[in-house]
């Protein structure tokens, strides 16, 4: 990580620990918004008005925060409006780097090799991790937002014009929608991060159990319920959920020791995931080869680096191809 703009050579990849040996999230540390005229949003300060190439996206396949960007911009029609770039998916001793992977780029707006000096570029005095997803300001020369939450909001409704596409946070639904957040982020999207970087039985247990009894309730709500978590609707509540369920049985489910059941046992989240999959984009921004590669370079959870071949994911991941097996 950084701390007042150097970066610490003994980079950890496991972050930061509570006294029960809980797995403890960093705070983003930009929190501006982009809006229609560039009047200050929710947090931060203004100055960040939405124009066409004027903003650029780092992010990691790998990364389900990242993710839930990619597919915002995807869906908003935001793709000739925002560029992106790909980091290598392996964490090096210094983070998220640049190029060197296939789908992985160069990058082509500041020319850095590691995400660190983007933070570093924003401030050179940035203590913290150098987390993706980034959104960065090419006029202005700074980092708008690393909150991922905040930055698919952005996308959804601070591009004015710029963009179409559904209204992923209607204003009827918001009420459900964060609800729904603040039950599935803790318990799932986090709680298999929970799970995985435990460092104590009692905290890799506490959170395990959390994270079946909410795919459990999840089940139960898609048994019944659907096509989409709120009904008709496609809301930013099923591409939170989409981001964490589609790496579950390739990366949590062996590497975070998430192992009680694969969402291919769970019928009716596996029928969500395969509409999510269908709609127009979204397999675009999946890749379970970074995916595998990404999760199973963390050292400190995987020693000898080495990846699995499996699991087999029809549509996803051509493991049969691979194995000299039928497409
Ligand atoms: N709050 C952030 C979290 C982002 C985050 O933790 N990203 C991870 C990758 S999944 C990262 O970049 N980790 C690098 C590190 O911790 O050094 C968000 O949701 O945008």
């Amino acid at each position: 990580m950084l701390v007042d703009g150097k970066w610490v050579e003994n980079w950890q990849p496991v972050q930061a620990k509570d006294d029960k040996g809980g797995f403890v999230r960093q705070i983003s540390g930009f929190r501006n918004w982009v809006t229609p005229d560039g009047s200050a949003g929710p947090s931060g300060k203004g100055g960040f008005a939405a124009e066409t190439g004027r903003y650029h996206l780092y992010v990691a396949l790998i990364c389900p925060w990242a993710s839930r960007t990619l597919i915002g911009r995807k869906l908003k029609g935001l793709e000739d409006v925002v560029s992106v770039t790909v980091v290598n998916p392996v964490l090096s001793e210094q983070g998220w780097r640049f190029g060197g992977f296939s789908g992985s780029d160069p990058d082509p707006v500041n020319g850095a090799s590691f995400m660190h000096q983007i933070y570093t570029r924003a401030d050179p005095h940035y203590s913290g991790r150098a987390t993706v997803p980034v959104l960065w300001d090419k006029k202005r020369g700074t980092i708008v937002s690393n909150e991922s939450a905040e930055i698919l909001r952005m996308f959804n409704s601070g591009f004015g014009d710029l963009a179409s596409g559904p209204d992923l946070y209607p204003q009827d639904l918001r009420g459900e929608i964060d609800a729904l957040n603040d039950r599935i982020y803790p318990r799932l999207n986090n709680g298999v991060y929970r799970a995985g970087f435990a460092t104590t039985q009692v905290a890799y247990e506490e959170a395990f159990a959390e994270v079946f009894a909410q795919l459990d309730e999840l089940e139960e709500r898609f048994t019944h319920g659907g096509p989409f978590l709120l009904g008709d609707r496609f809301t930013e509540a099923d591409i939170r959920l989409f981001v964490t369920t589609v790496r579950f049985d390739a990366a949590y489910h062996g590497l975070f020791k998430c192992n009680l059941r694969r969402i291919a046992d769970y019928p009716a989240i596996s029928g969500w995931m395969a509409r999510v999959l269908a709609i127009s984009g979204v397999r675009d921004t999946v890749s379970i080869n970074h995916i595998k590669h990404g999760y199973y370079s963390i050292l400190a959870l995987n020693p000898t680096g080495i990846v699995p071949v499996g699991p087999d994911m029809p549509g996803l991941d051509p493991v049969a191809v691979r194995l000299g097996g039928a497409a």
